[in-house]
């Protein structure tokens, strides 16, 4: 029988959690939970077999026992990307867990994050407009007359540097 992959879900604490019933097999038997994050899971034995006794993960390498009545906790550290794989001690129950990578940042989050890792502000915003110079220029040469052409080196600059402000204020990561 198919079971649909179960999400484990986010407590207000931020852990990551997942309940899994045990009785003749693991339920939910297919887990997508995210890769970096470490991962609670929640056993509970409904049946007697010898089977639920013993929970054995793949990665990293954890055996537990799973009490017979009430809940056992197993907390699985943060790992990246991947399949772990849980059985019983023989291999006969038999359970995964997806490990997925939150979706790709979006690529003003990545220019973002690209601006940030240079030296400074205000020296990366001077870089940057020293690179957009020849564009003005280009400009000049097609549409503006000087005049404009300054006008137009200075707004950029003052972009620039407000753009760079903006991408070091914002950024979470640390340089
Ligand atoms: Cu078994």
């Amino acid at each position: 029988m198919l079971e649909q992959g179960a999400r484990a879900r986010l407590d207000p604490a931020g852990h990551q959690v997942v309940d899994v019933r045990v009785d003749r097999g693991y339920h939910p038997s297919t887990i997508v939970a995210r890769a970096y994050v470490p991962l609670r899971l929640v056993f509970r034995r409904e049946d007697a077999d010898a089977c639920s006794e013993r929970v054995v993960f793949s990665s990293p390498h954890i055996e537990r026992r799973l009490a017979a009545a009430g809940p056992t906790t197993i907390e699985l550290p943060a790992q990246p990307p991947g399949e772990v794989r849980f059985t019983c001690g023989m291999g006969r129950y038999r359970g995964r867990i997806e490990l997925v990578a939150k979706r790709a940042p979006s690529w003003l989050r990545r220019l973002r994050e690209r601006v940030s890792r240079l030296e400074t502000p205000l020296g990366t915003a001077f870089v940057l407009w020293i690179c957009s110079l020849p564009l003005i220029a280009l400009l000049a040469v097609l549409a503006l007359d000087v005049t404009a052409a300054i006008a137009a080196a200075g707004a950029a600059l003052i972009a620039w540097v407000a753009g760079c402000m903006w991408a070091y204020g914002r950024s979470p990561e640390p340089t």
